[in-house]
């Protein structure tokens, strides 16, 4: 899978080097490209925004640049010499998008290029976003929002967006299993979140782990999970109980 990522602050995306992402950057199951918006600018101050049409507080990112950074990305290959399988999917963090969930970090992951733009400042002039959704070299464009709370830019909700993504593709997570009992995940678990986990010493400054845990008995494990996994749903998330 390849992953795009253009922004102001490249240093920003680091942490995506560390821990499990980056290891499936290392091993090349991830082609991670990072990209400085400001270097597809030309005047000697390396503007990339301007005061909005219309009023109002703050700057808008203009679109020039936004152009010719994912012009650049996608390259210039021919109509010919596109199979569509290898088209990418511009994906924009804003928190006037629609909601990125594990359903959306699970059609990402089957993705073959995403390519992210990060807006700061108010957000980014709304044609780019139009013109790639028209464009028969893209496949298509994703406005998403990780939650209903405002961050100073794209680039922490990227972080959220690749991370979720990154580890379902095939080969990122050493324990392929573990995916099916994360929260959120589909099956017999489906829109119930985890319950507590336990590991050793048994008493710890005297909390006892609980009796099934020690038994042995699969099944009566396996219920007691459920059993937990609904009362913190009722819990934390009622609104996940239908
Ligand atoms: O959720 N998001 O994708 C955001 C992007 C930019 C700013 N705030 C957000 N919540």
């Amino acid at each position: 899978m390849r992953i795009d990522i253009v922004t102001i602050f490249p240093e920003y995306l680091a942490p995506l080097r560390l821990s499990l992402v980056g290891r499936a950057v290392d091993a090349r199951t991830i082609d991670l490209r990072v990209h400085d918006l400001r270097a597809f600018t030309h005047d000697r101050h390396h503007t990339v925004d301007d005061t909005p049409y219309g009023g109002g507080p703050g700057m808008v990112m203009s679109p020039a640049a936004w152009g010719e950074a994912l012009d650049h990305i996608c390259g210039r290959r021919g109509v010919e010499a596109d199979d569509g399988a290898h088209r990418p999917t511009l994906v924009v963090p804003t928190p006037s998008g629609r909601r990125f969930t594990q359903a959306t970090a699970q059609e990402f992951s089957r993705e073959p290029w995403l390519v992210f733009a990060c807006g700061r400042y108010e957000g980014i002039d709304a044609r780019v976003t139009q013109h790639y959704a028209g464009r028969p070299d893209w496949n298509g464009v994703r406005e998403l929002s990780i939650g209903d709370y405002v961050l100073a830019g794209g680039e922490v909700a990227t972080l959220v967006m690749v991370e979720a993504a990154a580890r379902l593709v095939p080969g990122v997570l050493g324990n392929e299993t573990s995916v099916l009992d994360d929260s959120f995940a589909a099956g017999e678990m489906e829109n119930l979140l985890e319950g507590p986990v336990f590991t050793k010493p048994p008493v710890w400054r005297d909390l006892a782990v609980p009796e099934v845990l020690l038994s042995g008995h699969h099944g009566r494990i396996a219920q007691w999970r459920r059993d937990q996994a609904r009362v913190r749903t009722a819990d934390h998330r009622p609104d996940l109980l239908h």
